[in-house]
């Protein structure tokens, strides 16, 4: 998905812990330069509104679900 406002390494890592603290989520990997991040996940324990919901609760907006 398309994240917005990611600067620098701190946002990456908020981004990163949100997601990766959620049961389900295998890896969640920022790519800051591109404001993306890649994650590995099981559809069946965690939908994508719980991860988007992670990410705004890391203070960041999801622009883009891909
Ligand atoms: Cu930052």
């Amino acid at each position: 998905m398309k994240i917005a406002g990611m600067s620098c390494n701190h946002c990456k890592m908020a981004v990163e812990r949100g997601l990766s603290g959620l049961s389900g989520v295998d890896s969640a990997v920022v790519n800051l330069a591109e404001g993306t991040v890649q994650i590995s996940y099981d559809p069946a324990t965690v939908s994508t509104s719980d991860l988007q919901k992670a990410v705004e609760e890391a203070g960041y907006q999801v622009v883009e679900l891909c």
